[in-house]
């Protein structure tokens, strides 16, 4: 499978993770998150602070043009800078995905109180961070956020980057 490739014997997935504006404009929150990251035995391959452009926050939520909450997605998400992370480990998709919690913020803060947007997050827009939802979206949200960043070969080269201690 082209987004995974192994360490010691477990299948090593990457994922594509952004700190969403809120979040990066406080440091204590951002610290919290990348303690996360860590704390959950991610490897951080590339990490990059960005700001958007309109255009490209509507082409990244271009599946959500004319749902009720995409112009206030689209201008959040271009109002400041946020972080974007290539992450790995294994099932890095759903284990992301599992500590982001469910998308709106109240809803995350009753099912699953210890998620990151349940803490964090601050409306259902303004929730804190972003994570693929399966392999393919893994792949192109790579190619949107690194585009210098070659999947397959880092996959065939299996960029050493073993954390010791587990
Ligand atoms: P996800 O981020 O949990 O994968 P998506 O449905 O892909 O959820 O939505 C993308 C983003 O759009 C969310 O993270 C959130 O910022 C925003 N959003 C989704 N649903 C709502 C809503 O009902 N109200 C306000 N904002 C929303």
């Amino acid at each position: 499978m082209l987004l995974t490739t192994l360490r010691r014997g477990k299948a090593l997935q990457l994922t594509l993770a952004i700190v969403k504006p809120d979040a990066v404009a406080h440091p204590l929150i951002l610290e919290a998150l990348h303690q996360k990251i860590l704390e959950n035995n991610f490897i951080v391959i590339r990490s990059r602070e960005l700001v958007w452009k309109r255009q490209e926050s509507e082409r990244f939520y271009a599946e959500h043009a004319g749902r009720f909450f995409y112009q206030r997605l689209v201008e959040y998400m271009s109002s400041g800078p946020m972080q974007a992370y290539i992450l790995a480990r294994d099932d890095a998709i759903s284990r992301w995905r599992e500590l982001m919690g469910p998308t709106k913020v109240f809803r995350a803060r009753y099912t699953s109180p210890s998620s990151m947007r349940a803490l964090y997050g601050l409306t259902d827009t303004r929730n804190t961070t972003h994570g693929s939802d399966s392999v393919e979206s893994a792949h192109r949200e790579i190619a949107f956020f690194f585009p210098e960043f070659n999947v397959r070969e880092w996959m065939e080269r299996s960029e050493p980057f073993f954390r010791t201690g587990h």
